[in-house]
């Protein structure tokens, strides 16, 4: 039985990432001196190393101008990511990143419907926050029966362990609960710790094929195809009733093999 809808946020539940991180990471780059300047292209291949402290380093690698010592480039990295994060802060605040179409709606179903919601994100609880007092209300976390952030989760997606300490601290199993995200390594992290996944591409993955997602769409608002193990139509949107007899499916006996 569905007892709880896992939310990625980055990608998921807002585009974050073109018009917010980058942005805030070029804002930190010339905050600092540094003649850095992450392109959309560049930043599109970027998104492949999740976190932003990871990305950050990983590019480091291929700037001729940054601190030839690990611990400069660390302690370089250390303050461009919380500068950056403020900016992001600051970008959000002043209205810069709406929600994706569906995402209230399909929120408010599932509240009224007795299941649960969570957040299962690579991002820091900062970002989360900022994101979320913005466009839920500053009491957004009462929504939410557990929010698993960057700072409680290392090991970064595709590493399942966002998941895991997720369902950790909902006291659920894997087939109770869905994952909803928006990229590959989002949806390796929850296929590897076990969790059936809707993929609601966003803008970097929008060509991506998804294989082994539950369902692939544009948006929650938009048609939807289930997976070829599901055997069902498409769908013409994301609702909850659809959701829970898709993640039914998934799970009957003959299918699990
Ligand atoms: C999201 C990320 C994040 C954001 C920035 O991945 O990779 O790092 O880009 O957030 P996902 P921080 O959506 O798969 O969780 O700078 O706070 O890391
Ligand atoms: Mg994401």
């Amino acid at each position: 039985m569905l007892a709880a809808l896992l939310w990625d946020v980055d990608g998921t539940l807002a585009e974050t990432e073109r018009d917010g991180h980058r942005v805030a990471f070029n804002e930190a780059f010339e905050a600092h001196g540094l003649p850095w300047r992450w392109s959309v292209e560049r930043y599109a291949e970027l998104l492949r190393v999740t976190g932003g402290r990871e990305r950050l380093l990983h590019d480091m690698a291929t700037q001729p101008d940054a601190p030839a010592s690990p611990a400069e480039r660390e302690r370089l990295v250390t303050a461009l990511h919380a500068e950056k994060n403020r900016r992001y802060g600051q970008i959000v605040e002043r209205g810069g990143i709406a929600l994706r179409p569906g995402v209230q709606r399909l929120m408010r179903e599932a509240a009224a419907q007795g299941v649960q919601l969570a957040i299962t994100t690579t991002t820091s609880r900062v970002n989360l926050d900022a994101l979320l007092s913005a466009r839920l209300g500053a009491a957004w976390h009462t929504q939410f029966a557990a929010a698993v952030c960057g700072e409680d989760a290392p090991a970064r997606k595709p590493d399942p362990q966002v998941y895991l300490r997720c369902l950790d601290a909902l006291q659920l199993d894997a087939d109770e609960v869905l994952a909803i995200e928006d990229s590959p390594n989002g949806l390796a992290a929850a296929c590897a710790a076990g969790i059936a996944t809707l993929v609601t591409r966003s803008l970097n993955f929008a060509s991506h094929s998804f294989e082994g997602a539950l369902a692939v769409c544009d948006d929650l608002d938009q048609p939807a195809a289930p997976s070829p193990r599901l055997r069902g139509a498409r769908a013409a949107r994301i609702d909850l009733a659809l959701l829970r007899q898709w993640h039914g499916a998934w799970w009957q006996e003959p299918l699990r093999a």
